[in-house]
């Protein structure tokens, strides 16, 4: 088999990448080791930036997403018994859309199908030969036997667990928090308009919405804990210790999904080699303490389609600069989480991890409360209005 372009992986990063050749003429095959039917019911993400929509809206991938999801402009920190909203949108003038992953992409999916875009699921053992060359192929194996997939472009969009990435070798800067984060997610209607950080002696804890009868938690836990140290009871109890205020309880509801993650982060540089260019999490990973990882995947999906077809115009030059233009975002990103980190992990823990440190966050805490202009940096970096430098 031959096309342009092998995409490997249908997550946000592969899906965006593969409506838009699609809708450029420009030929690709979509490869997913997956299930469709497991793809479209994979719950991640939830929080989509506004640069990031008003960017899928341009290439009319956000039809769906724009008439059903609600905007989201403040959040509040609530610590020691206390709420403090914060209202992004004030100060940066952009929103967040609040649109469950699995949503996204099987609204993706569909609108790449539909339009006649060729996919295969379940597929094993993938691997690239000749990405140095003009010609690079792809070989994978699915129900009916080997294959092979000539191209002129390979886009590894194959996420954190992927292969692709092996292939550029490069270097990887990775950082362990040395914390963990047990994921919930209940079926409860959320418990607040917006995001809830609690900042606590007991650990960090927050809220999310997901839909109107979804919400996602999470609690700081020790790196490496069992779920099954956290029954339903110690859940919701350090929940409400964590996040309840006066005028502000927490709703309760059956948890539907309970995982433990050690909190990290890494990075790959370059993001490409010969005509592998990877997009997403098979580069980069965000610990999702700032809701970054899939507006970061659609950031480099848009630069990557843009190059590609620049190069098909004749114009090699994005397609040379899109690793360092990619990273320009992401490292703002990871600098970012880096330092909301600190302010969810360290300032009011008890007894402090350190207690130098502990002083350092708090002061920044009431830097962000009490100065308009420390506020609105705030914003617009957690907002990602102001981040490609
Ligand atoms: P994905 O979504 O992992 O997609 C990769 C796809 O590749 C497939 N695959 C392969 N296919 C073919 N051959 C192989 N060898 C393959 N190996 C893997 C996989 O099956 C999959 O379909 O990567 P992508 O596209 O880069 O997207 C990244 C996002 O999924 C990720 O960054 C976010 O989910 C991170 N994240 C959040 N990001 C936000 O922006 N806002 C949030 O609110 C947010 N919350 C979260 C999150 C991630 C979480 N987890 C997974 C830790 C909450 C959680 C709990």
């Amino acid at each position: 088999m031959e096309t342009r372009v092998a995409v490997i992986g249908a997550g946000p990063a592969g899906l965006a990448v593969a409506n838009v050749l699609l809708h450029r003429g420009i030929g690709c095959v979509l490869l997913e080791a997956e299930s469709r039917e497991f793809i479209e019911q994979r719950p991640r993400a939830g929080f989509v930036e506004e640069w990031a929509v008003r960017g899928l809206e341009a290439r009319g991938l956000a039809d769906k997403l724009l008439a059903v999801a609600p905007r989201h402009s403040t959040f509040e920190f609530r610590f020691e018994g206390t709420r403090h909203p914060f209202d992004y949108t004030e100060l940066s003038g952009q929103h967040h859309f609040v649109y469950p992953q699995q949503i996204l992409v099987t609204d993706l999916l569909a609108q790449y199908l539909d339009g006649g875009g060729e996919a295969v699921f379940g597929v094993r053992d993938v691997a690239l030969d000749g990405i140095e060359s003009e010609r690079p192929v792809v070989t994978y194996r699915d129900a009916a036997g080997l294959h092979e997939l000539g191209c002129d472009f390979v886009a590894g969009c194959d996420g954190a667990q992927g292969v692709t990435r092996k292939y550029v070798g490069g270097r990887t800067f990775r950082h362990d928090y040395g914390i963990g984060w047990l994921a919930l997610l209940a079926e409860a209607p959320p418990s607040a308009d917006g995001v809830l950080f609690g900042i606590h002696p007991r650990g960090f804890a927050a809220h999310m919405a997901r839909t109107p009868a979804v919400t996602r938690f999470y609690l700081q836990v020790p790196p490496g804990d069992d779920v099954d140290n956290w029954s339903h009871e110690r859940v919701w109890h350090e929940l409400h210790a964590r996040l309840g205020v006066p005028g502000g309880a927490i709703t309760e509801g059956p948890l539907v999904e309970k995982r433990v993650l050690d909190m990290h982060n890494y990075v790959t540089e370059p993001m490409s080699r010969g005509r592998l260019y990877l997009a997403g999490e098979s580069a980069h990973l965000v610990a999702p303490i700032a809701a970054k990882g899939l507006n970061l995947a659609l950031n480099d999906a848009f630069l990557l389609t843009a190059a590609i077809e620049a190069h098909y115009g004749g114009d090699g030059e994005p397609l040379a600069a899109y690793s360092a233009t990619c990273l320009k975002r992401v490292w703002q990103y990871q600098e970012f989480s880096q330092w909301l980190s600190d302010i969810f992990h360290s300032s009011t823990l008890d007894p402090p991890s350190d207690p130098f440190r502990a002083r350092l966050a708090q002061a920044r805490l009431r830097r962000l409360l009490h100065s308009r202009p420390a506020a609105t940096a705030f914003a617009e970096i957690y907002i990602g209005k102001a981040a490609d430098f």
